[in-house]
């Protein structure tokens, strides 16, 4: 029922609308020279530091940015500033007691025959984040205020798919130096079936479930042509007349539902046939189905072993559903997402390659499916972690609670007093505002005493046509209690750097 609405709320969405909910919201696109790529390179040892001072992106002073010890040079494409950047040096995903680290080991043991990467440079080319995977090139993603570029063609990556068709091409050309940096490299050599994980960047809204810098990982399997053809063939009449929308899955921990058909719209591609389509979907679904089950028996068992649920409750904690998506490199695409803490929480993309993909890594004779989790996400759910702040924390009451390899429920430790201070502005007159940009100011001078940015109220002055924005700051520490004076302190220079840099008028 829950599936069937969802569909029709879908269905009545422009397509323009599903462009922008699968992505990032954004104007502006970005030049046509963005054809170098970025060799796959392991990560340089923590040595973030960014060569210019710069209270605002637009303000270069030194010509040259320095990222993960590599100096880039800059233009006016240039935005990353020097929080983001601290943060690319982080490595939590090498941290064997983060509990990130310790889903991305889970992961990686649910496939073992796929090929593990999770030190590739979050550096990389527009044309690898973008170009490769058939982003249009007025794809909103692609804009200054979605996407934290080096220079015009370099970025920090928004998403792990941005090593897909590298990697592809690196296992069909036989690239030893790529391949070699799978960490079980010895297991899965020139395997076609692999995961990516690691640390994506995005100006994104501030909230309990975003936040700019978070972690991906990205499965892709593909099948020769020919693999397909006999295992359809092997199957039974009732297994090919299954529908690719996949039964619904019952069990104690997750109740899934999927009423998603392919149609037209989210079709297939006319290089597939129906039946190659059906298996591959029906394969990844299963895939990961399999691999949700899995964190959600574990996230149950550890809440259950720290007393939060009854052991003999047999009613499925987690609803799970599957809806239709759009992502320009697979069609027909999907996003799963889980019921957690009274919202739907959205954890992952997925679907059925793009054939032009496999084509240009020099796989003509194979089809395949990808998918992209948001770790953050899935730990929230492992672990029971209710603010993706926490897990950028260095507190030893939040560190002190995780060791390698154990799944146990987060304690939170007491909740410190929240405080809401609103800002009211007028918009420019020539306004090229946008809504990220406020976004990574709160967060560039805040930092993670933000909890959350809110638009209240958003009008036009009829006789004017002037725009005026309200938005509502959380400012909530997490670790200690600020006082209202301190939180005075860092409102009004909000409110000072958004007439600076923004060029708005305060109300
Ligand atoms: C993607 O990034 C696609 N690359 C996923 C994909 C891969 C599709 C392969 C098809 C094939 P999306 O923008 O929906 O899709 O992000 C994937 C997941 O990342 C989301 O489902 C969510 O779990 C997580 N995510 C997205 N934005 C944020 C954010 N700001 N903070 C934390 N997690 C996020
Ligand atoms: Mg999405």
């Amino acid at each position: 029922m829950l599936a069937a609405t969802l569909l029709l709320g879908l269905r009545n969405r422009p397509a323009h609308s599903l462009l922008i909910c699968t992505f990032n919201r954004g104007t502006q696109g970005l030049s046509r020279h963005a054809a170098r790529t970025c060799a796959v390179s392991a990560r340089a040892p923590l040595s973030t530091s960014c060569t210019r001072r710069q209270s605002e992106a637009s303000k270069i002073e030194s010509k040259t940015l320095d990222v993960l010890g590599t100096a880039y040079a800059t233009d006016d494409w240039t935005n990353t500033p020097p929080a983001i950047l601290a943060k690319t040096g982080r490595n939590l995903l090498h941290q064997p007691s983060h509990p990130l680290a310790i889903l991305k080991e889970l992961i990686f043991k649910e496939f073992p025959t796929f090929a593990h990467y999770d030190s590739l440079s979050p550096v990389v080319s527009t044309h690898q984040n973008f170009d490769s995977l058939g982003f249009a090139q007025d794809h909103p993603g692609r804009s200054k205020t979605d996407t934290y570029y080096v220079n015009q063609n370099t970025l920090l990556r928004t998403h792990t798919s941005a090593h897909q068709l590298q990697l592809l091409a690196a296992i069909s050309q036989g690239e030893h130096n790529v391949l070699m940096q799978a960490k079980n490299n010895f297991a899965a050599p020139r395997n076609e079936r692999f995961l990516v994980a690691a640390d994506v960047y995005r100006r994104d809204e501030i909230d309990a479930s975003h936040y700019p810098v978070f972690h991906q990982m990205e499965g892709v399997c593909t099948f020769s042509r020919e693999e397909v053809r006999d295992k359809i063939r092997q199957a039974t009449t009732a297994e090919r007349d299954s529908k690719t929308g996949g039964a619904c899955h019952s069990d104690q921990v997750a109740q899934m539902v999927d009423a998603t058909v392919v149609g037209e719209d989210n079709p297939m591609q006319s290089a597939h046939s129906a039946e190659e389509v059906a298996f591959l979907v029906k394969n990844m679904k299963q895939a990961m189905n399999d691999m949700v089950v899995q964190i959600l028996t574990k996230a149950v068992a550890a809440q259950q072993s720290s007393g939060e649920v009854s052991a003999s409750g047999s009613q499925a904690q987690f609803p799970v559903r599957w809806i239709d998506a759009y992502f320009p490199f697979t069609s027909p695409s999907w996003e799963m997402e889980v019921l957690f803490q009274g919202e739907w929480l959205e954890i992952c993309g997925c679907g059925v390659m793009k054939q032009e993909i496999l084509n240009q890594a020099g796989m003509p004779d194979r089809i395949g499916w990808a998918f992209g989790f948001g770790l953050e996400r899935l730990a929230m759910l492992l672990f029971g972690v209710h603010d993706i702040r926490l897990f950028w924390s260095s507190d030893s009451r939040f560190v002190g609670q995780f060791s390698p390899g154990r799944i146990n429920s987060f304690r939170p430790f007491s909740r410190h007093p929240s405080c809401a201070k609103d800002v009211s502005f007028w918009l420019p007159a020539e306004s090229t505002f946008h809504e990220n940009d406020i976004m990574d100011l709160v967060r560039e001078t805040a930092g993670d005493l933000v909890e959350g940015v809110k638009l209240i109220d958003s009008f036009t002055h009829p006789k004017t046509g002037k725009g005026s924005r309200c938005y509502r700051i959380n400012y909530c520490s997490m670790d200690r209690n600020v006082t209202n004076e301190e939180i005075n302190v860092v409102q009004e220079l909000v409110r000072k750097r958004m007439v600076e840099q923004l060029g708005v008028t305060l109300r």
